[in-house]
């Protein structure tokens, strides 16, 4: 198995090769996209190396899911229990269920591996709390012998109510509850039956019933001084018009974030959205639902609907070298490599926040009247370090004279394999990168160069392993003054 060494190398400039600042007039301080610096001391502590509660610590910090929670007791009408829950995945059947000490096993060969695991979730496939055993058996186990990982939960809610103290006792300090209405007649649009009370039931009945075991379970996590994420599948026609609404029933009851995921609606996966032709959200819908709910709301939007047995970066999922089969006996797990990552990480977070802070004020000197999009390519660390042909995924910075601000990503195929492009991908990229005034990367081919610019979309690739704000405030400074040169000698 790959052993990662204690270093961001491949995300950092090259030794000797310093990210040039990019202006010289100080900021005002205030952290780059993401940061953890507006909120309070002890709710930052908790979530800085958590990679889901944070923006920023999603660039340096894993999570793995442990799958061994199958059952459910609910019915979603966008879930198929051929695959995975999607409260926390990507459809995708998970590759193997564990039993709690399989699952610790695997976690012990990923901490051993990967300095940077700092999160163990439970997210499925099925309901965490539905046969709840295995869960909590899971959890304690982790507690004992890995103490330095958080522990985090994903749920529906329905059996939340019950398990508070099984929560608190198992050291569990995140809480993901799924909600996606507050009103029962929205609800029953989206639930096919509930399992309650030893019974089946359905249509507003179930509904009630779930959404009220739901706030509920909200309410008691946070009284308990647990963080607590809200989790809504954003359906078009069904309850997009509503999740405000949700949004405001939970922060109401002290829910710290909220994480609007699009549904993922496709026939061959078999499930009732599927087959009915229920369509997703474009990703200017979801931007537009999530500009309605405003800064306000904090909002997660670096979601990655993540597998239920996913492991590593967000994004990046290294699920499949960590089969039961390919773990060995006795991993090590080496604390003073893990204590060197978070050293490392400490460092350059601090470097990155100085950095964003001197590139803000350029980008509100330079920055266009009207916001536009600029889609980055990146492999972590906040920095523009991936070549255009290797990304799967794009990062989107709106970028306005209040700054530039983390917007969401957009999915890609990878363009480059075994050195060639690939056409019909370029195609469904430049489809994917709709909206978007300029890309901003470490590297691009004369081709794909061109198709960009023939579309419109500006590439900036003079800018490579600078942290993104400012590869921005560079762009967006030299872009100010040629134009302004121009005019003059006009
Ligand atoms: Fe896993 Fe969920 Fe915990 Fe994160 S995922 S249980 S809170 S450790 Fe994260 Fe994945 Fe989105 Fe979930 S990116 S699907 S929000
Ligand atoms: Fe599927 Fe998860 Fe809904 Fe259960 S809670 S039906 S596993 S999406």
């Amino acid at each position: 198995m790959e052993q990662k060494v204690v270093s961001l190398d491949s995300i950092s400039p090259a030794p000797g090769r310093r990210a040039p600042s990019a202006c010289s007039t100080g900021g005002c301080g205030t952290p780059p996209s993401g940061g953890t610096t507006d909120v309070p001391a002890h709710i930052r502590q908790k979530i800085e190396s958590h990679p889901c509660y944070s923006e920023e610590a999603h660039h340096f910090f894993a999570r793995i899911h442990v799958a061994v929670a199958p059952a459910c007791n609910i019915q979603c009408n966008y879930c198929n229990r051929k695959y995975d829950c999607a409260n926390e995945s990507r459809p995708g059947v998970v590759s193997e269920r564990l039993t709690p000490e399989q699952a610790v096993r695997k976690v012990k060969a990923v901490a051993a591996a990967m300095p940077n695991l700092s999160v163990v979730g439970i997210a499925g496939p099925g309901d965490a709390l539905a046969d709840y055993r295995h869960t909590f058996a899971t959890f304690r186990l982790l507690r004992e012998t890995l103490p330095d990982l958080t522990l985090c939960l994903s749920t529906n809610g329905l059996a939340l109510p019950d398990h508070i103290d099984d929560i608190r006792g198992a050291g569990i300090d995140h809480v993901t509850v799924t909600m996606n209405a507050v009103d029962p007649h929205v609800a029953e649009g989206i639930y096919a039956w509930i399992f309650w009370d030893h019974a089946r039931r359905t249509g507003l009945e179930a509904a009630r019933i779930l959404i009220e075991r739901q706030l509920q379970g909200i309410e008691m996590l946070t009284a308990a001084g647990i963080l607590v994420k809200i989790n809504s599948v954003m359906i078009p026609g069904v309850n997009d018009g509503h999740l405000d609404a949700v949004n405001a029933a939970v922060k109401e009851r002290g829910a710290f974030l909220h994480n609007v995921m699009p549904l993922i609606s496709d026939p061959a996966h078999g499930t009732h959205y599927g087959l009915t032709g229920q369509r997703g959200p474009t990703a200017v819908e979801l931007k537009a639902l999530q500009d309605r709910l405003g800064d306000g709301a904090r909002l997660m939007k670096h979601c990655r609907q993540c597998r239920a047995d996913a492991v590593g970066l967000l994004g990046e999922d290294q699920g499949a070298k960590f089969g039961l089969e390919q773990l060995p006996e006795n991993p090590e797990i080496d604390p003073e490599k893990r204590a060197a990552y978070r050293a490392i990480v400490e460092k350059e977070r601090n470097d990155r926040r100085q950095e964003a802070a001197e590139a803000r004020a350029a980008i509100r000197r330079w920055a266009p009247p009207e916001p536009i999009l600029v889609a980055v390519s990146s492999k972590g660390g906040g920095r523009v370090n991936q070549h255009f042909g290797h990304a799967r995924e794009f990062q989107i910075f709106e970028v306005s004279t209040a700054g530039a601000r983390f917007s969401g990503h957009r999915r890609v195929d990878r363009y480059c394999s075994g050195g060639d492009g690939e056409d019909d991908v370029l195609e469904a990229t430049l489809l994917a990168l709709d909206g978007i005034s300029a890309v901003l990367t470490a590297k691009i081919g004369r081709c794909p160069r061109q198709r960009l610019s023939e579309a419109g979309i500006t590439v900036v690739d003079d800018y490579a392993f600078d942290y993104v704000e400012t590869a921005i405030a560079r762009w967006l400074s030299a872009r100010g003054i040629e134009e302004e040169d121009t005019a003059r000698i006009a």
